[in-house]
């Protein structure tokens, strides 16, 4: 049998069969690189249960990385929607390291500014966003509560996996587009036996046939250990014209003379706060 995966927490997955039937899945050993979102081969195992034999080609895979290990957040995305709000405040660095994480997988990144309604927290939140919008990312301003609809002809035929600190909304999004969220939810958290509060493990629902929407975990941090400086400098658009351009191939754009990145900072080329973020990301000081 064939499935995809709809939801996965630890190593307990829950795998949507043809036909819709819900069938609780572990893997074997100690077995764990298995994502919501995989398109799996299972064998029964009992009546009620499945194991994941193995995992069909992905066309994308979203994750984080720290020291020891990956973090899988969703599979076969082609859009990663990047969901921070007006309250409580955000990290513009989880942001950008969301983007290094989409852009290295190709996955189109979109971010989503949630609580709109709260209008005295919006200028505060928008201006903390403005270096995005002017670097060409896409913002939607939005409020779940009411207007969660101006997101859904960005939805349409994609496969979307929602990301961000927690509270920020991401659920509450789902559960205004996907009529049966609440529903699939409970039915979820059932067959893995989770409670539901705040989002414990990535799920999968279906919009329509053709659109699918990822609903994640809220996130503290983005490790990024899986990409090197190269790829992490390619992925910050603003850096893409001086890159190659200063005086040694190594540079670190640190403390090293004629950096080209240094000296577009100081020409005001290159945003402060997104070099001290870059900085942040490959572990180097920031010389100033
Ligand atoms: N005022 C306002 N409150 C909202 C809006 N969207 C969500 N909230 C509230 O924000 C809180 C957090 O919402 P959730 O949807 O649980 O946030 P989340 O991002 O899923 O959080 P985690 O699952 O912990 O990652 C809830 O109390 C929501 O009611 C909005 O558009 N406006
Ligand atoms: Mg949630
Ligand atoms: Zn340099």
């Amino acid at each position: 049998m064939e499935g995809c995966v709809v939801a996965a927490h630890g190593r307990h997955y829950v795998v949507e069969l043809a036909g819709g039937r819900l069938l609780p899945c572990f893997t074997r050993g100690k077995r764990s690189d298995v994502a919501c979102g995989d398109r799996v081969d299972i064998s029964a195992s009992g009546a009620d249960q499945g194991v994941i034999e193995a995992i069909q080609p992905r066309t994308s895979l979203l994750y984080r990385s720290d020291a020891t290990r990956q973090k899988l957040i969703a599979a076969n995305v082609d859009q990663v929607i990047i969901v921070v709000a007006t309250e409580p405040g955000f990290s513009d660095e989880l942001v950008t390291r969301a983007l290094l994480a989409a852009e290295s997988e190709e996955i189109a990144p979109l971010i989503v500014l949630n609580k709109c309604d709260l209008g005295d927290r919006l200028p505060a939140a928008r201006a903390q966003l403005a270096v995005f919008a002017r670097l060409g990312y896409r913002v939607v301003e939005l409020s779940a509560r009411d207007h969660a609809d101006d997101l859904r002809p960005l939805l349409a035929g994609r496969t979307s996996v929602l990301v961000g600190q927690s509270g920020m909304g991401k659920s509450t999004l789902v559960n205004a587009l996907v009529p049966q969220a609440q529903a699939a939810t409970r039915e979820i958290s059932a067959a893995l036996d989770t409670g539901k509060h705040t989002t414990t493990h990535a799920a999968l629902y279906h919009l329509d046939a053709g659109s699918h929407l990822i609903d994640s975990p809220g996130l503290q941090e983005f490790g990024l250990r899986h990409l090197d400086r190269q790829e992490i400098e390619a992925s910050f658009p603003e850096f893409r014209p001086w890159l190659g351009q200063c005086r040694f191939r190594d540079c670190r754009h640190d403390r090293e003379p004629d950096c080209a990145l240094r000296a577009a900072l100081a020409a005001g080329a290159i945003d402060a706060r997104r070099f001290v973020v870059y900085h942040r990301i490959v572990g180097t000081p920031r010389g100033d």
